[in-house]
């Protein structure tokens, strides 16, 4: 199969906007909520340049060549795999955090257009339209500010070298949390956004500061190499011949009835919170068991703009009615290239999906990392190389340097 250039969805179809609403009960990462979503004819021209699939002309995000890339260090790189995540400062800058962050509040103030959402009904209290939402899943298929952060070119750097080369964006999700907000209970991200080989990585935006009053996210490290616990209702949606214990009651903030908290016991000492500042950026690995508190906070939010990814060799149906057949077609080609479909941003924000595909003697760079082990596909023999394993040979390599 060959990578397939078609929108995710063409510019104004409906899709699945799962709402979360303050107080209600809680879902995860890949499964919105279906309770809040309502259908509404559109009340604002606001942002009818937006509706439109068009551009506004001024946006925070830098595009061009000469933007600074963010480059993962290798101590980055260990730690992500060591902790199962990793908090990248200030990735994203003030300016950009500001244009999200009032883009939010409009979106809190019904000042933004978006089919399923309904502006706060007339008269509502400024309290009552703060605490309206706890979260709202997939605004990017509406929206060219949240499709832009999705692709976000600082995140997909990080992301490229975590785990790609070749990226597909798959989710967002956009927090508010007001103070009183609920947490979500102990979960794996996988769980709810296979994919296979499994590589899910999430990236957590802090819109603004997010401590342990607000409600931070907490991460139990060493659980990113635990395997991704069932329901009694997907056995073996993650892994074949695997000899698990369903669990019960995932996201559920009860430890004692969310049975994912035994796992987390067996790591006494390794749970802890992603303090992160806005711009700071956290990556977690799919598999890492993770959950948030209430916002205890009087009066701050915490906001947060957060997204899925996953390496675009990876096949996965998440999203698609019935997870019977691929959705890879729906998920949009980031970073690289894939043998598999994909899709298209459908605002047209600049990614692998819509740029030429790479070609290497094009662009005068290396080849593409195939064949690691050998140099073509045909039978080698490696002869015997006898002073690789001479004593004195290895001690003048050593002193000078191990080169
Ligand atoms: O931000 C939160 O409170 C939870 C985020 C989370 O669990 C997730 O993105 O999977």
């Amino acid at each position: 199969m060959s990578g397939r250039s078609e929108p995710a969805a063409s510019v104004g179809q409906r899709v699945n906007l799962g709402i979360t609403r303050l107080g209600q009960a809680n879902g995860a990462a890949g499964a919105p909520a279906q309770n809040g979503a309502r259908s509404g004819a559109p009340t604002s021209t606001m942002v009818a340049s937006v509706q439109n699939g068009a551009r506004p002309e001024r946006i925070a995000t830098d595009f061009s060549a000469a933007r600074s890339h963010y480059r993962v260090s290798v101590e980055e790189y260990v730690r992500f795999l060591v902790d199962g995540f990793l908090i990248v400062r200030g990735l994203v800058g003030p300016a950009e955090v500001q244009e999200l962050l009032d883009h939010t509040e409009d979106l809190m103030y019904g000042r933004v257009d978006v089919p399923g959402l309904e502006p706060p009904p007339p008269g509502a209290s400024v309290g009552e339209i703060e605490r309206r939402y706890l979260r709202i899943h997939m605004l990017h298929q509406h929206l060219e500010l949240h499709e832009r952060y999705l692709l976000h070119p600082r995140i997909l750097d990080v992301l490229e070298a975590l785990i790609g080369p070749d990226v597909m964006a798959m989710q967002t999700m956009l927090f508010f949390k007001p103070p009183g907000g609920v947490g979500q209970g102990y979960h794996q991200d996988s769980y709810y956004i296979p994919t296979y080989p499994d590589t899910l990585c999430g990236a957590w935006l802090a819109l603004e500061r997010a401590d342990e009053e607000n409600g931070c996210v907490w991460f139990t490290g060493g659980t990113q190499h635990e395997p991704i616990y069932p329901s009694a209702d997907r056995l073996t949606q993650n892994h074949a011949n695997l000899a698990l214990t369903p669990v019960e009651h995932v996201s559920h903030t009860d430890t004692a009835v969310n049975t994912l908290s035994r796992i987390a016991a067996r790591y006494p000492g390794r749970e802890v919170p992603a303090i992160a500042e806005p711009g700071d950026v956290v990556f977690f690995a799919g598999h890492i068991l993770h959950r948030s508190h209430t916002n205890r906070s009087p009066d701050r939010f915490r906001r947060a703009f957060v997204s899925h990814y996953a390496n675009a060799r990876s096949f996965t149906m998440w999203g698609g009615p019935d997870r019977q057949r691929q959705t890879n077609d729906r998920q949009i080609l980031a970073r690289g290239w894939t043998h598999l479909p994909f899709g298209q941003p459908r605002f047209g924000t600049p990614c692998a999906a819509n740029a030429p595909p790479p070609n290497a003697a094009q662009r005068g760079d290396e080849p593409m990392p195939m064949a690691l082990m050998a140099d073509g596909d045909e039978m080698q023999a490696a002869a015997q190389h006898p002073q690789r394993n001479d004593p004195a040979l290895m001690r003048e390599h050593e002193s000078a340097g191990g080169r």
